[in-house]
């Protein structure tokens, strides 16, 4: 983000106070920001306590060895239970609690929470025959279908931890996951529908078993959805169908309890290395603080309200705010299959129109994608049952907040712009539609039990009116546990940038206005945020480098209207690929297709610069800073710490001739 448009940022001046009527009737008041101010743990307790335990704890937060925490020591409980049984052991069970909307028009299913539980059960005992036990770990490889739920909740009921990976990643990430994460079975199906046309999944679950396997790691079992009908491949020592094991299997589970402390997910995400980092989410505090804050954030009704995410299940939006969250709630909520734009620009709109939803979240990149296409699209359709609107993923702009208050809410809806991360498992800093006077592209601030600040290289918390670091200054309930199999790399890479002052280091930069109110700027590491997608630098850097004719490679995240920011990546290609003259546009697209098959669409580059060198300081980094300067199309920034300041001109100067 540039300094000129941080400044006007922050002369934002709008605001927008909460409906009377929605104030009035507030799940939550202001006055809970005193109350866990005076008693955190006590605030958190009294939030866990909106769960069913078949043990109550005997300590709320045990901190004893910082950073690790536990949660709700000595409770036990089991997640799915909380999900599914106790609604319908609560007379819920007609409620639906998925109205799922695939993506060819005419397919629609509901599913109440009786047929949850029914279905949950029939996969958790199919799981169990197929060899499936607590602490046997799972990945789930699927598209947005009610099978992906039901996989990982009967996942969660028998304790077998998830780790669910987005269906547009490649084999040879989804390879690298399993093999990290030695999942036992992996689910998946034979495919998904994307823009009308049937999308292979299975072929890559194939791929990846064998790149796991060659590191040493061999899935047992492969689990398979039939969903379009598409002819795979199958292996009938490995490969299962579905609707072979898991329709003939008894709706009869009992759940068992398990500790709060219990593994309940890992999910990968980027990090500032190659390598994704696993972050490991258990069972009491997670599920306490997913369901509270989706309560909390979203005003949620269970009994009236119709909530939709947008989310894939394949990111963390997906598990807390679809999966876990809505569900630990009784929540009704739409599961949608397909894209947004699909078979017609206003699928979305005519989809909240057709299923009366009410709370609707989605991420800031779709709706500046909808911003160009103009108000006409949404105005077609009667979105008067709206009442709340959120955003995640990325920095809304005051511009697309006011567009999305205004088109799709009709003046009526308070915005909640929430962030939080993969690590924190839930909203962490988020307005409180019934409290907060909601400032377009602010943030606001810390949920109550929670504590953020934002502190200057030297972790002493920043005037208003300045910027710095964004940290979490004490634990919360659904915190990451660890980095999976990697304790030292949790501790390095989130509690040691201010280890004295014990802070869990965001990776975001973020500035206080004013008013005190917090605003998030992005990130301060190599991590990009492209259409609120993480991909790391690094990862994308080593994709290039293994193809042959790549030499060296720099990537960095430009300003991109669209996306909020870009790939764009510099590329030295090695000599044995120019010797017979080089064909620049033909290279060009042979590396991105080979970004695209190593990681997925998302880390394909916006544009790939074939440059003579990189620059670099004497220690040998890469100044990323000028790279984006140039991708960016600015005045290349100060080049002093250049080990050789001519580079900036030749890499310019080749920007001004290529097209
Ligand atoms: C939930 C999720 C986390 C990163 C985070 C930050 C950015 C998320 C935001 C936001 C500004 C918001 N981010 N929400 N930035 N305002 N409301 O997106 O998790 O995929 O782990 O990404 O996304 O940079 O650090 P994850």
């Amino acid at each position: 983000m540039t300094e000129e448009t941080l400044s006007n940022l922050l002369h934002e001046n709008r605001r927008f106070e909460p409906p009377a009527d929605l104030a009035a009737a507030a799940n939550v008041k202001a006055d809970a920001y005193d109350a866990a101010a005076a008693d955190r743990e006590g605030f958190w307790a009294a939030a866990a306590d909106r769960l069913s335990w078949a043990t109550k704890w005997d300590r709320v937060l045990d901190w004893d060895n910082p950073p690790f925490a536990k949660w709700f020591v000595g409770g036990r409980l089991n997640v799915a239970y909380n999900c599914v049984d106790r609604h319908v052991e609560a007379g819920l069970g007609d409620r639906v609690a998925l109205h799922w909307v695939g993506e060819p028009v005419e397919d629609r299913r509901d599913v109440t929470y009786a047929e949850l539980q029914a279905e949950v059960s029939k996969a958790a005992n199919a799981l169990t025959s197929l060899g499936v036990a607590t602490g046997d770990t799972v990945a789930i490889y699927m598209p947005m279908i009610p099978e992906a739920i039901f996989a990982m909740l009967a996942c969660a009921r028998i304790g077998a931890p998830h780790t669910v990976v987005f269906g547009g990643f490649s084999a040879e990430a989804l390879g690298s996951r399993i093999e990290d994460f030695k999942a036992k079975v992996v689910i998946t199906s034979d495919g998904g529908y994307r823009r009308g046309a049937a999308s292979p999944l299975k072929p890559a679950v194939d791929e990846a078993r064998g790149i796991a396997s060659r590191s040493g790691h061999d899935v047992e079992k492969v689990l398979v959805v039939r969903r379009t009908g598409q002819d795979i491949a199958w292996d009938e020592s490995v490969d299962v169908w579905w609707h072979d094991v898991v329709d003939s299997a008894s709706p009869e589970h009992t759940p068992e309890p398990f500790d709060a402390e219990h593994p309940l997910f890992v999910m990968y995400t980027s990090g500032t290395t190659g390598k994704p980092k696993g972050i490991l989410h258990t069972t009491g505090g997670y599920l306490t603080q997913a369901a509270f804050t989706h309560w909390e954030v979203f005003d949620l009704k269970p009994e009236s309200d119709v909530y939709w995410c947008t989310a894939d299940i394949g990111w963390i939006t997906g598990h807390s705010y679809i999966v876990y969250g809505p569900l630990a709630n009784g929540a009704t909520q739409v599961l949608y299959e397909g894209t947004p734009d699909f078979p017609e620009r206003g699928r979305w709109w005519q989809i909240i129109a057709e299923k009366k939803v009410t709370i609707f979240y989605t991420a800031p990149t779709a709706i500046r994608s909808f911003m160009k296409q103009g108000q006409e699209i949404p105005d077609r359709h009667d979105m008067s049952s709206l009442r709340i609107l959120g955003s995640v993923g990325e920095p809304i702009n005051p511009e697309a907040y006011v567009w999305y208050r205004h088109v799709i809410g009709g003046d009526r809806t308070p915005v909640v712009d929430t962030w939080w991360q993969t690590e924190t498992g839930a909203i962490m800093i988020s307005p409180l539609p019934g409290v907060t006077a909601g400032k377009p592209g602010s943030a606001m601030t810390a949920l109550p039990g929670v504590t953020a600040e934002v502190v200057s290289d030297e972790g002493v918390a920043v005037p208003n009116g300045s910027g710095g670091y964004l940290v979490l200054t004490s634990p919360w309930p659904s915190m990451l546990r660890t980095i999976w199999g990697d304790d030292e790399r949790y501790v390095d890479t989130y509690w040691s940038r201010f280890r004295e002052e014990g802070f869990y280091f965001a990776g975001d930069g973020a500035k206080l206005d004013e008013d005190g109110d917090l605003w998030v700027l992005g990130r301060v590491d190599d991590v990009m945020n492209v259409s609120g997608h993480r991909l790391s630098t690094t990862e994308i850097e080593s994709a290039l480098v293994s193809h042959p004719k790549v030499a060296e490679a720099a990537v960095v995240g430009a300003t991109d209207p669209d996306t909020g920011q870009a790939v764009v990546a510099f590329v030295i290609l090695r000599e044995t690929a120019t010797a017979d003259g080089v064909d620049l546009t033909g290279i060009e697209k042979e590396l991105s297709d080979h970004v695209r098959s190593q990681i997925g669409p998302i880390a394909k580059p916006r544009q790939i610069m074939i440059v003579p060198e990189l620059p670099k300081t004497r220690s040998g980094k890469i100044m990323r800073r000028l790279l984006r300067d140039v991708a960016e199309k600015r005045e290349v920034g100060d080049t002093t710490t250049l080990a050789d300041s001519s580079i900036m001109e030749l890499i310019s100067a080749g920007q001004a001739t290529s097209t």
